[in-house]
């Protein structure tokens, strides 16, 4: 595979708008545009109490490692938080990946998902009604080898049935290429649903179809927010910093729509596949409604 041919053709800068001088439907169009969007800003008001509150559950969650139990996708902790195997040197053999902090455990967070300013852009992306899908996610890398995200689309965690949910990362410090910068792909949200593979991060693309180069890296200060399609190919390499890198992440979708494929690995998503055509939005916990109304129940 030619890496230089499938180098982005876009800057971060085009697909970047400032919350300052905020134009909602030319934010929109370069979301429907590229599957991408980055708003600078976007998230800063709440920055410091969410980096409160992730290192807190961050701290928690080492604490609990003696309660840890083996899942598929590594260690899991009582209060959610996954850990992977530590890159070498670590002082522990588990590093944290995904932090059991949600809108459950902290306000900010859920301040964070409700903020009028990333409603409005929703609103422009998908229409007046727009249900919370999920309760919070956040991932942090640790410092010093801190584990990478292969590029993947989130559909293969969560693949839905009609547009699927809008992601939205904000960084909670200043990201780079050393400590891990988000990397996108613009305009692989029209590529369909692509074939994954089992990685050390779970479900990942195969790197020799979809290698780093493929992807740009968004460099960005904390509190500016990345809004992805679910197809939408995206991961980070790993944190070289001495400092830990957490993000966190809020996703939306219209009420009517609902997941048909949830999975981790290669082999519950086979199974997964299987019953997609059985999948019904009644069968599914509905989110919270962070803008409108919900008009039709299923
Ligand atoms: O932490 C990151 O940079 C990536 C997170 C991510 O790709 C995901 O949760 O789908």
């Amino acid at each position: 595979m030619n890496a230089k041919s499938l180098k982005p053709q876009i800057t971060a800068e085009e697909i970047s708008v400032s919350v300052d001088a905020l134009d909602i439907d030319r934010a929109a169009a370069i979301y429907r545009e590229h599957g991408c969007l980055v708003a600078r800003g976007l998230m800063k008001q709440y920055v410091a109490e969410m980096a409160r509150d992730i290192a807190a559950t961050v701290e928690r969650s080492v604490a609990m490692l003696d309660k840890a139990e083996r899942k598929p996708e590594g260690w899991v902790v009582p209060n959610g938080s996954l850990f992977i195997p530590a890159p070498e040197g670590c002082n522990r053999d588990k590093q944290i990946m995904t932090v059991g902090i949600s809108y459950y455990t902290s306000a900010a967070f859920l301040r964070a998902a409700t903020d009028p300013t990333a409603l409005d852009i929703l609103e422009a992306i998908l229409g007046p009604d727009i249900e919370l899908f999920g309760n919070g996610q956040s991932l942090v890398k640790e410092p010093v080898g801190g584990h990478p995200k292969h590029l993947h689309q989130d559909s293969a965690y969560f693949e839905h049935r009609y547009e699927g949910p809008v992601a939205i990362l904000t960084y909670v410090v200043d990201t780079d290429l050393v400590n891990g910068a988000l990397r996108i792909v613009p305009g692989s949200h029209n590529k369909g649903q692509l074939r994954h593979i089992d990685t050390f991060s779970h479900l990942g693309l195969d790197e020799d179809d979809w290698p780093w180069e493929a992807s740009l890296p968004i460099i960005g200060q904390a509190g500016d927010s990345i809004f992805f399609n679910v197809k939408t190919i995206h991961g980070s390499k790993q944190n070289h910093s001495d400092t830990p890198r957490p993000v966190f992440i809020n996703r939306y979708r219209r009420p009517n729509d609902y997941a048909i494929i949830r999975a981790t690995t290669t082999a519950n998503r086979a199974e997964a596949e299987k019953q997609a055509r059985q999948a019904r939005k009644t069968n599914e916990l509905r989110g919270l409604m962070a803008r409108g109304f919900r008009r039709d129940e299923e």
